[in-house]
């Protein structure tokens, strides 16, 4: 069925219908509307001025990692911008401003963006992912889980409050990419690449970026908005279930937000990515994820638009190699951001304290794959992680 003929038959159908029970079967289509309420958009953003006040200099000074911790580090105009942490320390290990570390220089381990890989190895990836979505859990995470799928997704959810909106993001959602990967290839066989997604290239129509079709991640239809969404409704995921949904078991639902999708921009990653000098770790990641992170995550919803169920929807992880790759492409333009890092790892209030953001942090994901620390993932291309992007060769 043609997109454009679908999207008028569901309007149809919206127009006749407003069923207010749990679910029900749309009568012009073979979809499903969800009933659950429509995602309240879980994942808070900035507009592009916020971002770019919040990616001003002299918040913190990179080189010398001296911080004006609690009272006047922060920027004046930042205080409305809630999952914005202070900077309160740096953990830059003596020399390392004239010795970066030696990089291994992975380049035998590439993620390729999505549309520049075969449709044979597009297909591998894809028929992975499926498997993992009904591989058997591992056991000892959660009672209620079914698969490592849902493994997966109560590791996230269970720790979304200290892995958002504070300095851990990047390195958390970096090992949890390795986490995923290790799964994949321990239990699925795979032996691919793992795909990132340039999803600013779909900026307004991500239903039309070639990504969600019936072959790999089924179909997304553009919606109305307060229009709650469809459960997947075709391709390798149809009938995958949220099983941390506060409703109940529910299926994994979308619906594009167009106009919040429209805001996922070039311009938007080029402001977080802040030049060469410009930019200290809280900055970067605050910037990145309040802005297109955010904003992919609302606008793919409802299942990608609540947090603590978003890795449901298997478009999460490209989207999650987008956001690790704009943190490496950060990293590039300075080397000193490979063996130091700084900020919080806690929400800190207005005149709260700063629990450090250290190279020790431990990064855990419940006893899924063993814990690791940010000194282990920070950079990725070493012992423990081998990989660059296709972009940042
Ligand atoms: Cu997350």
């Amino acid at each position: 069925m043609k997109l454009s003929t679908t999207v008028q038959a569901l309007s149809a159908a919206a127009a006749v219908s407003a069923a207010p029970h749990s679910r029900r079967q749309d009568t012009h289509s073979d979809l499903i509307q969800v009933q659950f309420p429509p995602a309240e958009l879980s994942a808070p953003t900035i507009t592009l001025e916020e971002a770019i006040q919040l990616m001003q200099p002299a918040v913190n000074d990179i080189a010398d990692g001296i911080v004006d911790a609690l009272d006047g580090g922060r920027n004046g105009d930042d205080e409305d911008i809630n999952s914005t942490t202070t900077p309160t320390t740096a953990s830059f290990e003596e020399g390392d401003e004239t010795n970066p570390p030696a990089r291994t220089a992975c380049r035998d381990s590439i993620r390729p963006e999505w549309n520049s890989m075969s449709e044979p190895d597009k297909l591998d990836y894809i028929s992975a992912v499926q498997c993992l979505t009904q591989a058997p859990p591992r056991g000892g995470i959660w009672p209620g889980a079914v698969t490592i799928w849902d493994e997966l997704a109560f590791v996230h959810g269970t720790l979304s409050g200290q892995i958002h909106g504070v300095d851990t993001f990047l390195p958390w959602h970096r090992y949890f990419l390795h986490a995923y990967e290790t799964l994949l290839a321990d239990e699925c066989g795979y032996a691919g690449p793992m795909p990132w997604w340039r999803e600013t290239d779909a900026a307004g129509d991500l239903a039309g970026s070639g990504l969600f079709t019936p072959e790999y991640f089924g179909t997304l239809y553009p919606v109305e908005e307060g229009h709650p969404g469809y459960c997947i409704s075709d391709g390798p995921f149809v009938g995958l279930v949220d099983r941390l949904h506060p409703d109940g078991e529910v299926c994994v639902a979308r619906g594009e937000r167009t106009s919040i999708s429209a805001g996922v921009t070039v311009e938007m990653q080029e402001v977080c990515h802040g030049g060469e000098n410009a930019g200290t770790l809280p900055q970067h990641s605050a910037c990145v994820e309040l802005t297109n992170h955010s904003r992919l995550h609302n606008a793919v919803g409802p299942t990608m638009a609540r947090v603590g169920g978003s890795t449901y929807d298997a478009i999460f992880y490209l989207h999650h190699a987008y956001v690790d790759f704009q943190w490496k492409s950060w990293q590039n333009a300075d080397q000193r951001r490979y063996s130091g890092v700084e900020g919080c790892v806690n929400h800190v209030a207005e005149g709260g304290a700063c629990e450090p953001l250290t190279l020790d942090t431990v990064l855990t994901s419940l006893g899924l794959v063993p814990d690791l620390t940010v000194r282990d993932v920070l950079d990725t291309e070493n012992e423990t992680m081998c990989y660059t992007y296709d972009d940042l060769l």
